[in-house]
């Protein structure tokens, strides 16, 4: 699996022109002088973020941003011409990071937004600009300056697709570690997630974004355990993942909570499309988990999915649940056969 997140490039603003040497001599008439013209401005490298992009799928393909030079100036005062700017075209929600990976340089949360990277060296002057009243005929011109060059890092910022929901120990952190490049810590007490993470699944060629988020309980929305605000972090995603424990002795119950939470929170989040699936079914026998699932399904009202994010069984059906419920705009693409493996990391 390949993680479109993260792009580096090397950029260069274009050198201005030089500026030019010239005298004007033309038969019959009397009075010359210098008329080199001034050289034009390099052009800029510019960052602009653009409607219809989730991914830093181009940079990819392309990793050398260079803007055109500017030309030389020439005799009887011509300027030369500026270089052409270069634009990256980068989805909104991008960062754009000095080398090191670290270091903000401009955060592009606006469509439309343009920050210039690197600007252009101006153009030299010609030496009809050094004409003085005690040098009438001067023989120097400027030189161009010379571009700027920089590599930076793209990053972009991945607001979640899917968020995931259950008690504590449900399994949350398991499932997005087995489907994603995330690390989340696991164990087995409560609250091992505090922070939430995120992490990059893909399924049948396609990406999207798993938010994993602290365990809630009964009373999180009064601040119990860790509080509910984590759920957030899953307010703009387009479909929930509710995970329960399939070991539980009461299935019914741990659902209801859950549920009870949200409704509590406010918001739309009750009513987001939601996948239910009964977790760890790898530690049920087949008499158990058809029962646990009836449980289940007579809370729920509706369907119930099986899955084991231990042992993967069930894992891919999940994974293509959510999918389903994802907008295709919002899906990013899947890269497959685009380029090699790379840890997701400046
Ligand atoms: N048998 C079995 N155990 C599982 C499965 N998934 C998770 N576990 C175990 O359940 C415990 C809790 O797993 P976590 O993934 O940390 O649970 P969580 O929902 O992220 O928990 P919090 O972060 O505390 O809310 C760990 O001991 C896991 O090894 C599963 O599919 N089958
Ligand atoms: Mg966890």
């Amino acid at each position: 699996m390949k993680f479109l997140d993260l792009a580096k490039v090397y950029i260069r603003s274009g050198s201005g022109g030089n500026g030019c040497v010239s005298f004007r001599r033309e038969k019959y008439i009397e009075f010359g002088g210098p008329d080199g013209g001034n050289g034009g401005r390099g052009g800029d490298v510019i960052v602009e973020a653009v409607e219809g992009l989730n991914t830093l799928i181009d940079f990819r393909y392309q990793q050398h941003f260079f803007a055109q030079n500017g030309k030389g100036g020439t005799g009887r005062l011509k300027t030369g011409a500026d270089g052409d700017d270069i634009v990256l075209r980068v989805p909104v929600g991008t960062e754009i990071l000095e080398e090191d990976g670290e270091t903000l340089i401009a955060d592009m949360t606006e469509l439309g937004q343009r920050v210039v990277l690197a600007r252009g060296g101006n153009g030299g002057f010609g030496n009809a600009h050094f004409k003085t009243s005690t040098n009438q005929a001067p023989r120097r011109a400027n030189p161009g300056l010379e571009g700027v060059e920089r590599t930076i890092w793209l990053r972009l910022k991945l607001i979640a697709d899917a968020g995931l929901l259950g008690l504590p120990n449900a399994g949350k952190s398991t499932f997005l570690a087995a489907t994603s490049n995330a690390r989340p810590k696991i164990a087995d007490y409560p609250f091992t997630t505090l922070h939430p993470n995120l992490g990059v699944v893909g399924v049948d060629g396609a990406e999207f974004v798993v938010a994993d988020i602290p365990g809630l309980i009964e009373g999180a929305s009064e601040g119990r355990g860790l509080g509910d605000l984590f759920l957030g972090h899953v307010e703009r995603c387009a479909v929930l993942l509710h995970l329960i424990d399939g070991t539980s002795n009461d299935v019914a119950e741990d659902y209801r909570t859950i549920i009870d939470e949200l409704e509590a929170y406010g918001g739309a989040l009750a009513d987001k499309p939601r996948v239910t699936v009964l977790n760890k079914v790898d530690s049920l026998d087949e008499d158990l988990r058809e029962m646990q699932k009836e449980f289940l399904e007579e809370a729920v009202g509706g369907p119930v999915m099986m899955m084991s994010g231990s042992s993967g069984e069930g894992v891919t059906e999940v994974l293509r649940a959510l999918r389903a419920e994802i907008s295709e705009d919002r899906l990013r693409q899947g890269a497959e056969d685009a380029g090699e493996d790379r840890p997701w990391q400046p």
